[in-house]
Formats: C-alpha cells, structure tokens, sequence
C-alpha cells in the first residue's frame, strides 16, 4: 500500500472511531506527554503604583461585606477569563477599609495572605484573631471559617494566595457561608502568622554571616514547625534577601513563581525581559523559565508556588543553570 492509502485509511478509521468516541493516541502522544513543561500564560508585572489608585477607587464601588471578599484578581494575561495568575494558583490584592468587615466562610481551597500596606486590621482562622502588620505571612488553612476587620484608621491591603485552579482540576471544592456556620470539628494545630519582624530579623542576619547561594539569594521556608516540611500542604512559600549587587546565576524550576517585592529594589529578569521591581510590585514566572534576580539595593523578595504540592506528588524538578 503506497503512503498516501495508508494515510487516508487511517484518516478514515479515525473518522469510523470517533462516533464511538474513541481517537488515536499516536496522533497526540507528544502534545500530551512534552518532553518537558510547555510555558502557560506568560511573564508579567504588575506595579503597585499603578493597581493602588483603582484598588483604593474599586471601595466607592462595592463595601467588603456586599463583596464577600474586595479583590481585585491578578489575571495572567496570557490566562485571560481564567482567574489564574499561574495554571495552578490565583492571586489578588484584597482591601478593607476602616470599620469594615468581610463576612466568614469557609472553603476547601488554602488561602495565604502576605500583608503589603496598613496596620492592625485582623483576620480570624476558627475564631483565632490574628492583627497583620506589613510584610506578615499569614495562612488561612482549608475548610478553616475565617472573616475578617478592619478596626484600624487606615486602608488595609494584602496579597491573597489560593491554590483554587488545582482544586478546580480535581472538582474538589466546597464552600460554606456564614449563615450554615458551625463549631469548627476540630482545631488547626500549625502556624498561621509568621510576622515579618523575626523574617526580616533573621533574613539580615543571614546576609551577615555568609555569601548567599548563587542562584537563590539568602532564602528562608515558611515551614510547619511541628510536622516540618512546607508551612501548607499546596502552596510553597519563601522570603529572600539579595544583598545590593549580588545577581542570582539562571535557575528554573517546574513551578510557575509569584513574587512580591518587599524592601529595596532589584530587577527580575526573564525570556529577555527586564522587570525592575520597586516595593508591593507583584511579578509571575511561567514554571521552567528560566530567570534571574539582580538586586541594586539589598531587596527582599517574597514568593511563593504551587511547589509544595508538586514535591508530594513526586514530580517538581528544578535547574541550576
Ligand atoms: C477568599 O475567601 C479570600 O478569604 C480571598 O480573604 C480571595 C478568592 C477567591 C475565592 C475566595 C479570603 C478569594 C477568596
């Protein structure tokens, strides 16, 4: 049989299968199984000069309460319509007002909350009260009610982490308003505030005592202190510091990175871009693109990824280039 009867048989036995719905893997097979990560959405940055002014406007709009929660998403661009900012994890900037409230819920997704502007507003995780500062790192588990308030005499605002599209992946997700509120069945036994004081303590010592890693900086792991391991079960987060000068050599990882500036200013640079970062900018990295950290003050950066989760399902990987 000459190739082009072959071809057009099989192009008809896919034809004949399909009704069935039935088709070819061989056909597919490379697309289904790369042989490593194709990019999904792209590298983006977001300055918080320029989110500030419609995040504070979008509080003429609509209260916290009549919101349920005030976000504004922080939309990949390459993800448009898919509140995602990596194929895995959503990320927002939440505000509240003084003297408002954001009604309790619960759900199954993780929530992470990193503290960028404001003082003394409060969250609650099952009832504990936990007053966020600038800088702070504070969890909100799954399934954990928690509300939030704002008895401080200024704006307050946070970057939000959730891991809600990997949920969306496996259908696993639940939701509960205040209204059907019940006792909590059991309490949270880990951490859920890492002020930013003792991190930032510990991040200057650190530079102090020796030379960062080539290709990181100085890192510290938000970490479950009685279990160990990643401080929830989904999200990885991490606090660096860059002393002024130092660049990080080329690494990726097979987790796409959100990072927040917090302190200095350094440059964040990938697929050919520069993205100069000052304080509260919030930038993403497409998981196994490579990227470098350039710091031209001593900068502290936070991040986080979905790679907490990749570890226990055995596939993260990561290169140093
Ligand atoms: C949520 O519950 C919070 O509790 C923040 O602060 C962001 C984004 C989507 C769905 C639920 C919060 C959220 C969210």
């Amino acid at each position: 049989m000459d190739t082009r009867d072959l071809e057009s048989q099989r192009e008809d036995f896919y034809r004949r299968i399909e009704p069935s719905h039935l088709a070819p893997l061989w056909t597919r097979l490379k697309s289904l199984v790369p042989a490593q990560p194709m990019p999904v959405g792209v590298a983006h940055r977001w300055r918080y000069a320029d989110v500030r002014p419609l995040l504070l406007e979008s509080a003429d709009h609509i209260s916290a309460r009549e919101a349920e929660r005030r976000v504004l998403i922080l939309e990949n661009p390459g993800l448009r319509g898919t509140s995602q900012i990596t194929s895995t994890l959503f990320a927002g900037l939440q505000l509240i007002m003084p003297g408002e409230v954001a009604p309790a819920h619960r759900h199954t997704q993780s929530a992470l909350r990193f503290i960028i502007e404001g003082s003394g507003a409060h969250t609650t995780v099952d009832g504990e009260k936990v007053i966020m500062e600038p800088g702070d790192f504070v969890i909100t588990p799954a399934w954990r009610w928690h509300e939030h308030g704002n008895e401080s005499g200024g704006p307050m605002v946070w970057l939000d982490g959730l891991d809600i599209p990997l949920l969306m992946h496996f259908n696993s997700t639940f939701r509960e308003d205040d209204a059907a509120r019940k006792p909590p069945e059991s309490q949270y036994d880990g951490l859920i505030h890492f002020p930013y004081e003792r991190a930032r303590e510990t991040l200057f010592a650190l530079a102090r005592s020796g030379a960062p890693d080539s290709h990181l900086g100085h890192v510290l792991r938000y970490q479950d202190p009685k279990r160990g391991g990643w401080a929830m079960p989904t999200i990885a987060s991490m606090i660096r510091i860059l002393p002024k000068g130092f660049a990080t050599r080329p690494y990726r990882s097979s987790d796409s990175m959100v990072f927040a500036a917090v302190e200095g200013r350094g440059t964040l640079e990938v697929g050919g871009t520069k993205f100069d970062l000052a304080p509260h900018d919030v930038a993403v990295v497409p998981g196994w693109m490579p990227y470098t950290l350039q710091a031209s003050e001593d900068w502290v950066v936070f991040s986080f990824s979905d790679r907490s989760a990749q570890e226990k399902l055995g596939f993260f990987r990561d290169e140093r280039l």
